[in-house]
């Protein structure tokens, strides 16, 4: 059984209903209330990064001219992915386009209109190294967040310009809910805010103060946090950056697979007993902390596994109460860079078969 998401209906009805009688309920608690629904009922939404802007061997051109309607995930199993996850890096310095190339204007229109067409959108952050000048993966010095904290060099830099843009941005988008999933896989040391780049205290505050200039100074709350770590860690090192039950709303991991040199195979197994290793502590800590969690990433890049979908992935997510699942991006300009299947690719399949399972949910056009 396939289910599509009803979001922007189930949103109109919870304004229509609720204007008739008490106060209007929030877009972002709608949007929370989607998911846990989803949830209630043992279901998981797929999403697919970049979705709609480019796929394996296409990109959008004139986006304000274009539908949107083509996307590599559509192309195999007929419809859209629930959840389309865009990245921001780049907004922050007031750039056309985002660190891939992908157009703002492009970004915007198609997260407001996968909303509209009922799907839910979020967004990542891979921003510039402020300090060095250097990309998010620039680790070379490990004062970068200190110096944008409150009392360090670059803190008026930070507030009024680069978080003033994303805020900017964030309006733009007139209220569409989204998951938003800044300084993530910071339990890891491979982006400048990651955990041997600044202290516990460091990070949670940065979190804060993001969450703090958004939400409050700016009145964005339109947005369902994440907080996204990455897998490979013990349950200690995860929570102990934990930005506080107050500011966020979604307890997330980032998890890949690798091909080891034994093929994919081996890989496989490690890939799923590490998965269900950390679905296991971050279900606890859901539980304990009243949250929802999810999969925030995940993939096998090139997938050479011809059965990854239903004989890797779905077996390790099904029995946990994760709210959706994103694989990675479909880069038009890198052949091997993808992590959904494509028209006419040996794994597509496979990936049809698993967006026809009764408890993974899809968009249907
Ligand atoms: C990474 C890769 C990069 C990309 C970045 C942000 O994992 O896909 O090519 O620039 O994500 O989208």
């Amino acid at each position: 059984m396939k289910v599509t998401l009803k979001l922007a209906v189930f949103l109109a009805l919870g304004f229509f209903v609720a204007g008739c009688t008490t106060a209007p309920e929030a877009p972002v608690e709608g949007l929370s209330g989607i998911l846990a629904a989803h949830v209630e009922k043992g279901e998981i939404l797929y999403g697919h990064q970049d979705d709609l802007s480019y796929g394996h061997t296409w990109k959008v051109e004139d986006w304000a001219a274009d539908s949107l309607t083509r996307s590599d995930v559509k192309a195999v199993t007929g419809m859209y992915p629930a959840i389309v996850g865009f990245d921001l890096g780049g907004i922050e310095l007031g750039d056309r386009a985002n660190l891939d190339g992908v157009d703002f204007g492009l970004i915007r229109k198609a997260a407001m209109l996968h909303a509209e067409r009922g799907g839910i959108v979020t967004f990542s952050w891979h921003l510039r190294n402020p300090l060095t000048g250097g990309d998010a993966w620039d680790v070379s010095s490990d004062q970068v967040v200190k110096s944008i904290l409150e009392g360090g060099e670059l803190h008026g830099l930070f507030m009024d310009t680069w978080l003033k843009r994303m805020g900017d941005f964030l309006e733009s988008l007139e209220g569409t809910p989204v998951i938003f999933r800044p300084w993530h896989e910071n339990s890891g040391s491979w982006f400048w805010w990651g955990k041997d780049l600044c202290t516990a205290q460091e990070y949670k505050d940065l979190f804060r103060t993001t969450w703090t200039y958004l939400t409050e100074t700016r009145g964005i709350k339109n947005l369902l946090w994440c907080y996204s770590p990455n897998s490979g860690v013990s349950a200690d090192v995860y929570m102990d950056r934990w930005p506080g039950d107050d500011i966020v709303d979604l307890m997330g991991v980032d998890h890949y697979e690798n091909v080891g040199p034994d093929g994919f195979g081996p890989s496989g197994e490690r890939f799923v007993a590490e998965l269900r290793r950390c679905l296991t502590f971050v279900e606890g800590f859901a539980k304990e902390h009243g949250k929802l969690m999810c999969l925030s990433e995940t993939g096998l890049e090139g997938l050479p596994d011809p059965a990854w979908w239903t004989g890797v992935l779905y077996p390790a997510i099904k029995d946990f109460p994760v709210a959706y699942v994103l694989t990675w991006r479909n880069a038009w300009d890198r052949p091997g860079h993808f992590y959904a299947a494509w028209d006419g690719f040996e794994n597509a399949a496979d990936f049809r078969a698993f967006s026809e399972l009764d408890d993974i949910v899809f968009l249907k056009p």
